[in-house]
């Protein structure tokens, strides 16, 4: 496969930018080899600077849930930019998108737009800390929140679990209010809260974890925090900058009927803009400033473009609830073909789905937690990658990472997508 170009860009891009990438996840540097510079996508495909074709299953990380260039959001777009980009100054549209996510999603009561899903996960704990006038969150093992000082932390050693600093320029000050616990394990979060009696603001979570590899919630583990927020006054954060109209319209919240007290949105929620969000309960949220003592603003929160591509995007998915059981039914498709070629060659790899989310690791271990996800052989991973991106299919550059399935993918590309798989794997094996 040629990629020259890519190669070109790559090495010029390093001049000028850290890494040559925006954020470092789209560096390869997990799966080996240099990334690809892509030029244009359409539907269900991706176009790289030398004009090879791929199959997209990742989306750009969630957004594209309706696969590239959707008609009615490109639509939105070239109309709302007509009326100039932005004007720093409410605007209808944010009254029309926020009340369309207060509908799909019934546990958020008021809503405030931010830029991203870190400035939403950011402002989230900050609200909740206000609100509750306590200090501490609790953050699972392997749950990523986005770069926001307080979720760069790694896990505590032994019983303290205080978080350490997992990146430089993260301070013991700031660790040392995050305590974490495994994901899946309720009794480490008893135990958190029985030694820190009073003093937590809130517990953030992914309801179904994408950042460690697809992982959902075992039984009860949604309905035993919500139980136990309940009882100590805990705020209870879902982040579903991942989940949020992916695995429902209304979220993990619809599929597991567990309701958050704030939420955090992102990714589909923009459309493929700079779009992220917090809302949830109205007496939370009315902590926020101006109307409240919690500040957070941004210049460009609530863009009348983003929020164009935001809205056409929601409308449509609350329009066509069917798009939910069809995502279902093809990631279905290629777990099925995925388990398939496992059984021809005689590989016992664990496979986790959910609606429009899958992941194969590359481990015998049933993947519940970032301990059984680390089992995994991310080398071998960096091969398989590697091979599925020479026949023409785009996964995550990670095992710790989820793909995302659009309702592009039709019956003859999860067939594609199944052969490829098939023949890398017995080419790695
Ligand atoms: P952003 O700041 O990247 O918009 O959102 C941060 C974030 C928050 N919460 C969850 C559950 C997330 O998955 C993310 C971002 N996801 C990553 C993928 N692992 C984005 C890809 C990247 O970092 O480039």
């Amino acid at each position: 496969m040629k990629i020259d170009n890519s190669k070109e860009l790559f090495s010029k891009a390093q001049k000028f930018i850290p890494g040559g990438v925006n954020s470092p996840v789209r560096a390869f540097k997990s799966v080996g080899g240099d990334p690809l510079f892509i030029k244009s996508a359409k539907g269900a495909f991706m176009y790289d600077a030398d004009d090879n074709e791929y199959v997209d299953l990742i989306n750009s990380w969630g957004p594209m849930i309706l696969g590239h260039s959707h008609p009615d959001i490109e639509g939105a777009v070239a109309e709302a930019i007509k009326s100039s980009l932005s004007f720093g100054a409410p605007t209808e549209k944010e009254i029309i998108i926020a009340e369309l996510i207060c509908k799909m999603v019934p546990s958020v009561e008021k809503v405030r737009m931010v830029n991203s899903g870190t400035e939403a996960t950011m402002s989230a704990i900050r609200l909740a800390r206000g609100y509750t006038n306590r200090e501490k969150i609790i953050k699972f093992e392997g749950c990523y929140h986005g770069h926001g000082d307080s979720f760069l932390i790694a896990a505590g050693s032994g019983a303290a679990t205080m978080g350490v600093p997992n990146s430089p320029g993260v301070t013991e000050g700031v660790a040392k209010d995050t305590l974490t616990a495994p994901f899946n394990d309720l009794v480490a979060v008893k135990h958190l809260i029985e030694s820190n009696p009073d003093n937590i603001a809130a517990i953030i979570l992914e309801p179904v974890a994408g950042n460690m590899g697809c992982i959902t919630p075992v039984e009860g583990y949604l309905q035993g925090l919500r139980s136990l927020c309940d009882q100590h006054g805990i705020v209870l954060i879902f982040d579903e900058v991942m989940t949020g109209f992916r695995l429902a319209r209304g979220g993990a919240q619809e599929l597991f009927n567990v309701s958050a007290d704030l939420t955090t949105m992102g990714k589909i929620i923009g459309g493929g803009m700079p779009v992220g969000a917090y809302g949830g309960k109205r007496e939370i949220m009315e902590f926020v400033s101006p109307v409240g003592p919690v500040y957070q603003a941004g210049t460009l929160s609530g863009n009348p473009v983003a929020m164009a591509a935001g809205y056409a995007m929601l409308s449509y998915l609350y329009s066509n609830p069917a798009v939910y059981e069809q995502l279902d039914a093809t990631t279905k498709q290629i777990e099925a073909g995925f388990r398939d070629n496992l059984t021809k060659l005689g590989l016992d790899y664990t496979i986790n789905q959910l609606g429009s989310m899958i992941s194969i690791f590359f481990s015998n271990q049933k993947i519940t937690d970032f301990e059984s996800a680390k089992t995994c052989d991310t080398e071998l991973f960096g091969k398989y990658f590697r091979g599925m991106l020479n026949e023409g299919i785009y996964l995550a550059p990670s095992q710790f990472e989820t793909l995302f399935i659009s309702t592009e993918i039709t019956e003859n590309l999860v067939q594609k997508i199944v052969d490829a798989n098939y023949k890398v794997l017995q080419d790695i094996h």
